[in-house]
């Protein structure tokens, strides 16, 4: 069965319990288990990791590339700077989504550079935690392509 890695970045733990007004008030564990009933119905597997280290991070994207599949991924601010997790994005063989819950071009100057979005084939910003489902559909879409 084709797998789709979901990682999300530093801080997203926090996901429904602070800052509602711009993240939504879903849980990270309420989006995980909504994108795996959405990812059954659409037969693929989904992998779900969240850490608030760097490298931790890189190394997950090389894992789900070694296993195949498509990637989702919210690098959180990582996204603003980090060219680990960009070479990482690169090296990865399958689709790479990446998802802003917040519309990054609408909050301060320094959010709208999008290091690692540079690694990504789509960009989703501003559709709250929804952006999640249509990554994953847009995943699913460009595997079977
Ligand atoms: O909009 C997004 O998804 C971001 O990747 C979220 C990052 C932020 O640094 C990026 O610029 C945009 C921050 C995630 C922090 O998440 C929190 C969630 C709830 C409460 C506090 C932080």
């Amino acid at each position: 069965m084709l797998e789709i890695a979901l990682i999300n970045g530093p801080n997203l733990a926090l996901l429904g319990r602070r800052e509602p007004e711009i993240y939504g008030d879903e849980t990270l564990a309420g989006i995980v288990s909504r994108l795996s009933a959405e990812a059954e119905g659409l037969g693929v597997r989904l992998s779900a990791f969240q850490s608030d280290v760097e490298g931790e991070l890189v190394r997950a994207v090389g894992e789900a590339g070694e296993r195949g599949g498509g990637l989702i991924i919210n690098p959180g601010a990582y996204s603003h700077g980090s060219i680990a997790i960009l070479d990482a994005l690169n090296a990865f063989p399958g689709p790479v989504i990446e998802v802003h819950i917040s519309n990054v071009h609408r909050r301060e100057p320094f959010r709208r550079r999008l290091v690692t979005a540079m690694g990504a084939d789509a960009v989703i910003s501003g559709a709250g935690p929804m952006g999640y489902s249509l990554a994953l559909s847009l995943a699913v879409n460009l595997l079977r392509r």
